[in-house]
This record gives structure tokens, sequence and C-alpha cells, in this order.
């Protein structure tokens, strides 16, 4: 193709991550549209492909965290551990664009500049930063929730006379940091896996923390035979357990308060949690600890309390001890060993809450407090999450209204699905549904199976458009907000709340409904024949 011709096609999908690969396989080999799937990587993977830092590894355990759609692939693909590292993630994702022969329908290298919709020929027009145009009559946006990353608003990278990486998009070849003085800058969930590792290499690690993170200890481990050939036998049932579960992972409902429990009885169940390394098990602990203050503090204080066990230096312990948020209302954190590495002596936390970060020097990163020289700085500092990677592609709409300009004051969408004035495009695990609240792998196969069903009943109809209603989307919205203002998610500073990146309108982006309830909405949606859209 040359840069200027026009590719013809039934369906264009943005994104090989886990959820473009679905997407294009159903509308190709299910549906048999001419269907086409363009990433600006140069391989498949999406987040996987672009989070190579050392220690990047899921904290949905892997046997959970994999397609369902295949119970041949379920069965051939053999997981090594409880929790996935990144490179063993990339070979799935490999592994799948191989077994279903999806490679010569994706072109790689290819970044998405625009997207016009065409109203008198109901068709999207969809420019490459190349020059490549694509014609496609429905539009699949599958570029991940967490793609876009962000650097510190501070002042100076340009000047520095070492490397600076981002964990968010990290080198293909690796970065060495031996014998050398590394500066990393955040700790969310990409430094609190990557620092310990970083700590091996480094003669000196300073890690400067703006807010403390909960993080639990991942308990990783190599997955024994037995318990994969157990799955395996039950995987159908675990699959339909995950498609009606709270956050796509099983466990058991709470059914008590946590402050109806004893304290014992509490410090009984957050241990058992703890030691199983499951995030989920202890937010789910009790049926209010993401809905009130109180509740939550005992979890909070569970974690505190180990964090000043493992951290041996009482002023380091206290500094790493989150007080500024509920447990669990920013993204709570797997680790191997991250606490304690603060005890060996090359290493040391910089408190950026008491001095602030200022600029980044020739020589390396200053603070109120002073000048700390390194040869290296790490960015883990995030993603212009949920929306960055949407809104930095010009979509325009009915009309020529944008996309960002339609969410100026925070995204709007039916179900997480479609936009208002934006005909035929789709966005999987979108802002405002369950998206980065459960295991992705169990909502993009909802959204990607939702999205294939209702084009197939579109063409079935003999329709060409299908397009939410304001008034859907509006009262999607006002429920989206209702949920959520019924928890304590709203209440912190994170980026679920956009609230990482300056200027980024406060609206907490996901539907916290559950799972299982959002999926009986959607499905309830297309059964009464789409209610909330308009089909022409
Ligand atoms: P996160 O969770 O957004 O963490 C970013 C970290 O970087 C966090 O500690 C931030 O502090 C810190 N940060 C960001 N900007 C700055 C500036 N300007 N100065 C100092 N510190 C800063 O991103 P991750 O990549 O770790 O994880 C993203 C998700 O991937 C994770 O939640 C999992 O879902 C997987 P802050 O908290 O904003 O004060």
């Amino acid at each position: 193709m040359t840069e200027t011709s026009t590719q013809q096609l039934d369906a264009l999908i943005v994104g090989a991550g886990f959820a473009g690969l679905y997407q294009l396989k159903t509308l190709r080999d299910d549906l048999g549209l001419r269907a086409r799937l363009v990433e600006a990587g140069e391989g498949v993977g999406g987040t996987w492909y672009w989070n190579r830092y050392p220690g990047a590894r899921c904290d949905v355990e892997s046997l959970s965290y994999s397609y369902s759609f295949s119970p041949e692939l379920e069965q051939e693909w053999e997981w090594t551990e409880k929790y996935p590292t990144q490179p063993e993630i990339l070979r799935y994702a490999e592994h799948v664009a191989d077994r279903f022969d999806l490679r010569r329908d994706i072109s790689f290298g290819v970044r998405v500049a625009s997207a016009v919709y065409d109203e008198g020929r109901r068709r999207w027009t969809v420019t490459a930063e190349s020059g490549a145009v694509y014609d496609a009559r429905f539009l699949i946006m599958a570029t991940g929730c967490l793609s876009v990353s962000k650097a510190p608003e501070v002042p100076g990278a340009e000047r520095f006379g070492g490397p600076i990486h981002h964990t968010g998009h990290w080198p293909y070849e690796g970065v060495d940091l031996t014998g050398q003085r590394v500066g990393v800058i955040g700790t969310g969930s990409s430094g609190i896996q990557s620092i310990p590792i970083f700590a091996e290499q480094a003669s000196e690690l300073t890690v400067f923390q703006r807010t403390p993170n909960f993080s639990m200890p991942a308990g990783n481990r190599p997955l024994g035979t037995q318990e994969i050939t157990d799955m395996k036998e039950n995987y159908r049932e675990w699959r339909a357990a995950q498609r009606t579960s709270g956050f796509g992972v099983p466990v058991p409902a709470p059914t008590m308060s946590a402050l109806e429990d004893t304290e014992q009885g509490r410090a009984a169940r957050y241990q058992t949690g703890w030691d199983q390394g499951n995030l989920t098990a202890v937010l789910n602990a009790y049926t209010d600890t993401l809905t009130d203050k109180a509740a939550n503090e005992t979890a909070a204080e569970f974690v505190r309390d180990k964090i000043r066990s493992i951290v041996d230096d009482p002023a380091t312990a206290e500094a790493m001890c989150p007080t500024s948020f509920a447990f669990g209302t920013k993204r709570p954190c797997l680790d191997s060993g991250y606490y304690a590495t603060f005890n060996r002596p090359h290493v040391s936390l910089v408190d950026l809450r008491s001095t602030p970060l200022q600029e980044i020097t020739e020589r390396g990163i200053r603070t109120s407090d002073g000048e700390y020289e390194v040869d290296t700085i790490i960015f883990a500092t995030g993603f212009d999450a949920m929306t960055g990677a949407l809104n930095r592609i010009d979509i325009r709409g009915r009309d020529g209204r944008t996309l960002a300009d339609e969410w100026a004051h925070g995204p709007r969408s039916y179900l997480g699905l479609a936009v208002s004035g934006f005909p035929n495009l789709f966005t999987v695990t979108g802002p405002s549904s369950p998206s980065v609240l459960s295991n992705m792998m169990v909502s993009i196969e909802q959204h990607v199976e939702w999205i294939t069903g209702c084009i197939r009943d579109l063409t079935e109809r003999g329709r060409t458009e299908i397009e939410a209603s304001d008034e859907a989307q509006d009262a999607w919205a006002a429920h989206v907000e209702e949920v959520g203002n019924a928890t304590l998610y709203p209440t912190a500073d994170s980026w679920y709340m956009g609230s990482n990146v300056p200027g980024k309108p406060r609206v907490f982006m996901a539907y916290i409904g559950g799972v299982g309830p959002y999926a009986e909405k959607i499905t309830d949606v297309a059964r009464r024949g789409y209610e909330g859209f308009a089909m022409t």
C-alpha cells in the first residue's frame, strides 16, 4: 500500500493489546468482515509490549489473567508462575497472534493521528501519522487505559547529563544499572515493582516519593502441576464465576461490616489476604471496606502496621505509611520485597511531601533540601489514564465535533462502549465501564463480544449506523457518578479521578457497580434491541 492509497474496510481496530487482538479475531473470523488492526508499536501486547521495566508483572493471577474464549488455547498454554511476568504475558500475546493467524491483518508502526466521521457515507476516515488512510464502517478503539505515559511536572529534564527512562516505555534492549547511582521518581505500582530490582544493581538508589502507596507481598511462586491441572479441568466454571464476580476475580462475597467484626477477627481476615498475596481478598473482606471511612481505616492501619514492622528506620517507615487517602482508592500494589528494600544501606527515601521536587539539574535531582547527584533517572510517574490515548487522536464525529471537546469536562460515554455524536465508534474498556477496576481480561472479553454481537445484529437488520443517544448517555453518567459517590473512591487524588494530570477534570472514570451486574446491564441493553441507541 502506498502512503496515499486508502484501504477500504468494514472495521478498523486501533491497538494490538489483548482487546485489539481478540476484536480482530471475532470480527474477521466470526463475522467474516474485512477488518484491519493498526498498532503504533512494532509488536503485539499493548501495555505488556511497552512496560518492559524489570519486575513488571500482572497482579491478577496468571490462570485468571488469560483469554477464556478458546478452551483449546486454555488447555495448551502453560503458565509458569502464580503472577505472570511481563515477558511471559508478552509471549502469550505473541502466541495468540500466531495461533489465530492474526498478524496478516495487523499493521505495526502505525500511529493513528485522526479519525473523521463522514455522515453522508456513514464511514470513518482514519489517517495515520505516516499518511496512510483507512476507510471503515466501524472504528473500534482498543487503545488501552494506561498507554500514554506522563513525565513528572518538573523542569530541567533536557539538561540532565545522563539517561532518563520512563517505566511505561522502557528500552527494548533493557538497561544495565550495575554500579550506578540511580534516582527513581514515583512510587505507584511500576515503582514498587521495579525498585527492589534496581536496588540489586545500583550502587546507590534514591527513591523520590510524593505519595506513599499501600502494597502487599505478592507471594509469587512457581505454579504447581496439580493446581494447573485442577484449573484446566474446571476452567469453564471458573470463567463463569469470573464473569459474574465484582472485580473479575472470584472471591467469596463479604457478608459483614468491618466494624461488626472483632479486632482479632479483622486481623485474621486481613492476615489471610496478606499471606495469600491477594488484593481482592483484602479489598473485598468486608461489605464496607470501600464505602465507609472507619471500616476502611481498619484495613489501612493493618497495612501500615506491616510497613512499620518491615522497615527498620522508624522515620522512613512512617514516611512510607499512606495516610492521605483510603486503602484501595488509589490502586493498591503487590510487591516482591519492596518495603524491605529500604533496609538496604545503599537505598534511601526522599519524602517529597516535606521536601518538594524543584528541578532536574545537569547532575541529578534537586528538592527543597538540596541536590541529589545520580547517573540515571527513572520516571515511574504513571499515565494519562483512561482518556489519554483517545484524546490525543483528533476524533471528529457528527458536525465535526471533536471527542476531546466533548470530554473537556470529563469523559461521557454510554456504558463505556459508545459516545453520543460518534456513530459506529466503539471503545473497548472505555471510561464509565468497570475496566481498570476489574481483571482487564474479563472486561475486555465482555466488551469485544458485545461489540461483535452489536455489529452482527446491526448488519443482520440491514442497518449501517448505530449511535448512543444523549439521554441514555446522561442517564448512564448519572448512574456511574451515583455509584461512585457511594464509595470512597472520589475522596482520593488518584489517576482514577484524573488528578495525577494537571488540568485534567476531576471525574471518577470507572464504573464500580461490579463486573457481573455490569455484564447483565449491557446484555440487557442488547436484548432490548439496543436500548439507548439509535440504529439507522
Ligand atoms: P501511578 O500509579 O500513577 O504512580 C505514579 C507515581 O509517580 C505516583 O507515586 C505519583 O505520585 C508519582 N508522580 C507522578 N508525578 C509526579 C511528580 N510530578 N512528582 C513526584 N512524583 C510524581 O503509575 P504506575 O505506572 O506506577 O502504575 C499505573 C498502573 O499500572 C497501576 O495503578 C496498576 O493499575 C498498573 P502521586 O501519587 O501522584 O503523588
